[in-house]
């Protein structure tokens, strides 16, 4: 951070309620260190600093606050941070984090507008090594993004281990696999596990995707018995979309998927599952709605919530699934029948949410379908008015997904995420009359020498008056 004394709202996502107060400020100094009882000592971790029963750094539980929500009071004293559950005290943690060593005096509360708060990320198009990964959610819980969707399947690989199914990893996921073959790779049970553990330290729950019926070329190529007539397909590493599905009226189809769900849900100690169901084109209308049919009840039976993008909101819905709205038209009206009927969405609107786009003509990465996608175009917009009858009580969240088609490392998932996903963090933590873009920019600005210090690959969009 810089040294420069900052303002004490001058964080993102923009807290709820900012109180600065006149006068003194507090300075955390070499010998500054934390108080924290033992249900925070693993929080108070992540300050990196000594644990005292007398440290100026007070790490407290208050549960008649919400569990994500935090109280941050600053004072000539030293700093009391106060949060709902251990989590609410982590995103106070981030907060501090955010604001450096020079504490203004005053008082923040603050707590999210929307429970889900997401990013996601293809692994299937090109494949990111568990270390990536880490240090990647590592960047994104200072936003306070609090899940990480992983799009592990797709036509061109599979990228999580399956036992009994050995063939999906070892073909799948082996060399020449990915977009132009540039991405093999895939996590062991352990690995997956691991990184569980590891997000979970931050708050961050992991939300695995399979993708069904279509997206499937990958599962095809490893078991031929899983197509149609039982033949060999080709591997694929182009970007094609819509050519490959799964057999609704075969047996084995379900065989296999139960067997791959339940090994995921077993794995993953996260509430959902995702299954998918976007852009099956070359399934029939009556397979598909066969086949969800039998999918969509599966996440339930293993003690999860079932999420699938929002084909699936043109079939009948468990009560408790969740759509995932991805298009770039305004209006989608079986969405808006499904959050009529009660079920939550979690909107991702390509037009502001796609990592993947590009931010402008001279972007030398990502995708143009959904147009450019600059940082006031991924912050200047309202959930609760993108979809006509899809109003605030039925958003869940928002989340902002990167496929990585045009991927090929770390330095590339960075320069598609930053600035653009501070700003999704901000669309789905803060008070809609919270959000001003002037204030935005100024407050991105300042990320400018962090990213600079820490190694990001950023971009410097020309929206931005950088430092
Ligand atoms: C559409 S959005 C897809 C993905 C592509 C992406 C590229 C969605 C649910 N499916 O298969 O990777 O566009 O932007």
């Amino acid at each position: 951070m810089s040294e420069r004394a900052k303002r004490l709202g001058d964080v993102i996502p923009r807290p709820a309620s900012v109180r600065q107060a006149a006068g003194a400020s507090f300075e955390i100094h070499s010998g500054t260190a934390v108080s924290a009882p033992p249900a925070l000592e693993a929080v108070a971790a992540h300050l990196g600093r000594p644990l005292s029963s007398s440290g100026e750094i007070r790490l407290a539980l208050d549960t008649s606050l919400a569990p994500e929500a935090y109280r941050l009071e600053i004072g000539a004293d030293g700093v009391t941070l106060t949060g709902g559950s251990p989590q609410g005290v982590f995103w106070g943690v981030q907060t501090l984090r955010q604001l450096g060593p020079v504490l203004p005096a005053g008082v923040i509360e603050d707590e999210p507008r929307y429970a889900y708060r997401g990013a996601m990320l293809d692994l299937a198009r090109h494949f990111f090594a568990p270390d990536e990964i880490k240090a990647h959610i590592g960047q994104l819980v200072q936003f306070k993004i609090n899940h990480l969707h992983l799009h592990l399947t797709d036509d061109q690989g599979w990228r999580l281990e399956i036992p009994g199914w050995p063939r999906l990893t070892e073909i799948s996921g082996g060399a020449g696999t990915g977009c132009d073959g540039a991405g093999p790779g895939f996590l062991t049970v352990a690995e997956y596990a691991d990184l569980v553990a590891y997000a979970a330290e931050r708050f961050v729950t992991i939300v695995p995707e399979i993708d069904m019926p279509g997206h499937v070329n990958a599962v095809q190529v490893a078991y031929p018995e899983l197509t149609a007539d039982g033949q060999p397909v080709a591997p694929r590493t182009d970007a094609e979309v819509g050519y490959s599905s799964l057999i609704a009226g075969k047996e084995e189809t379900y065989a296999f998927v139960e067997a791959v769900l339940k090994t995921v849900a077993d794995l993953t100690p996260g509430p959902y599952l995702h299954i998918g169901g976007d852009e099956c084109l070359s399934t029939p209308p009556e397979d598909y709605r066969a086949f969800l049919a039998r999918v969509l009840p599966i996440p339930a039976s293993l003690g999860k919530r079932v999420i699938g993008w929002h084909e699936i909101a043109t079939v009948d819905l468990p009560d408790d699934a969740i759509v995932q709205y991805w298009r770039i038209e305004a209006a989608d009206d079986a969405v808006a029948r499904a959050a009529a009927a009660g079920r939550r969405v979690i909107v991702s609107p390509a037009d502001r949410t796609y990592l993947d786009m590009k931010y402008d003509e001279d972007t030398p990465l990502g995708l143009v379908w959904a147009g450019h996608v600059g940082v006031r175009q991924a912050y200047d917009w309202d959930p609760a008015e993108r979809l006509p009858g899809v109003g605030e009580e039925a958003i869940l969240g928002v989340e902002a997904p990167l496929w990585s088609e045009t991927l090929r490392s770390l330095a590339d998932v960075q320069y598609l995420t930053f600035p653009r996903l501070p700003a999704v963090a901000e669309v789905g933590w803060s008070p809609r009359d919270g959000r001003d873009w002037a204030s935005f920019r100024e407050r991105l600005a300042a990320f400018g020498p962090v990213w600079d210090a820490a190694g990001i690959s950023y971009h410097r969009s020309p929206e931005i008056d950088w430092p």
